[in-house]
């Protein structure tokens, strides 16, 4: 953890107010060298309380997404979040974390972007990010997973995910496989999850999570599609503890999954999901499959019983829910 990290955790974790002396002696730097962070931190946007009798005091944060605010609110996780950094604008989180691979990271970093230019959803479509209002992040991940067993983490990201929102706002969003979560039958959450494969082996995999989250007002291709948490909600959402949730449960649902336990976090996908049981189109290039759906096997693909009682097996494709 960064020295900016730590005063931070330390100032959260003691609300009524911490000495100079103490931060100073827990982080074994001069109490001037505390002085000139709590500066820094201040012009970063964070209300700092300073006084004879209290030390420091942490008043409030900015709604903005601060690397070392993200290390102290998350605390200590297994692989994911255990480095973090925020970019204020690029392209896409996923072309970062892509470059991040190349050079050989370890797994469990996570980009965060204030705004992409050129955020993507899959096939190449576009995905919308206004600046400051969404969670725009990539996760790189380097599991010991066949390339087909890969669809095991978008499904356990989907259930992730919403068990963070559960918590932080409680709402409950619907999952629609294998990418979507929906609140009302509108888009909240997109995944768009990326590999880098041989045959037989995955070298890396990308996790890319779009989050509505406090938008007001959508673009008009987009008003009848998607909507925000907190237009779900009726109040604002604080980006940096949602943020903060969603690492913790992607970390324990990872661990869920490099433990060989993918059935466990089935069984809670299935029960959340909008798609089983219900009569689905699947467009799968230019094949178009119509049928009920099933279940998801062992691998996290859906199956879906067609109109001619063949059981088909889908690993990827848009999957739309008929009346
Ligand atoms: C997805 O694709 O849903 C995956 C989206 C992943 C976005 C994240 S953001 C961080 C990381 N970096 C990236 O560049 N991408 C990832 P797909 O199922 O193909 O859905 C795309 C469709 O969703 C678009 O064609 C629009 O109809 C709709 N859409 C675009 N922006 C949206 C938004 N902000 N909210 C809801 N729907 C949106």
């Amino acid at each position: 953890m960064t020295t900016d990290a730590k005063i931070l955790s330390a100032l959260r974790a003691n609300s009524e107010g911490v000495s100079g002396a103490q931060l100073a002696e827990e982080l074994a730097i001069s109490r001037a060298a505390v002085w000139a962070r709590i500066e820094e931190l201040r012009q970063a946007g964070y209300e700092i309380e300073a006084g004879p009798h209290f030390g420091y005091r942490l008043v409030s944060s900015p709604d903005a997404l601060h690397a070392d605010d993200l290390l102290a609110r998350l605390g200590k996780t297994r692989v994911i979040g255990r480095d973090i950094r925020v970019f204020e604008e690029t392209t896409s989180t996923n072309d970062v974390i892509e470059k991040l691979a190349r050079d050989g990271v370890k797994e469990g970093v996570v980009v965060f972007a204030e705004s992409q230019t050129k955020g993507r959803g899959r096939l190449g479509r576009k995905w919308v990010s206004p600046t400051h209002q969404g969670l725009w992040f990539s996760v790189l991940l380097r599991p010991e997973l066949s390339p087909q067993e890969t669809t095991q983490l978008t499904v356990a990201s989907a259930t992730a995910l919403r068990r963070a929102v559960k918590t932080v706002t409680g709402l409950r969003m619907d999952i629609k496989w294998p990418n979507d979560l929906l609140i009302g039958g509108k888009k909240v959450v997109g995944i768009l999850t990326e590999m880098s494969a041989e045959v037989d082996r995955v070298r890396h995999v990308i996790l890319g999570i779009g989050v509505d989250v406090n938008q007001e007002i959508f673009p008009p291709e987009l008003r009848k599609l998607a909507t925000s948490l907190k237009l779900e909600s009726g109040g604002e959402i604080c980006r940096a503890e949602l943020a903060t949730e969603m690492l913790r449960e992607l970390d324990m649902d990872y661990t869920r999954i490099c433990g060989g336990d993918f059935s466990a976090v089935a069984d809670e996908w299935e029960a959340a999901c909008a798609t089983i049981g219900r009569n689905v189109s699947v467009q799968m290039g230019s094949r178009l499959i119509r049928g009920s759906a099933e279940s998801l096997d062992d691998d996290g693909a859906l199956l879906v019983r067609t109109e001619h009682g063949h059981l088909e097996r889908i690993i990827g494709g848009d999957v739309t829910l008929e009346k």
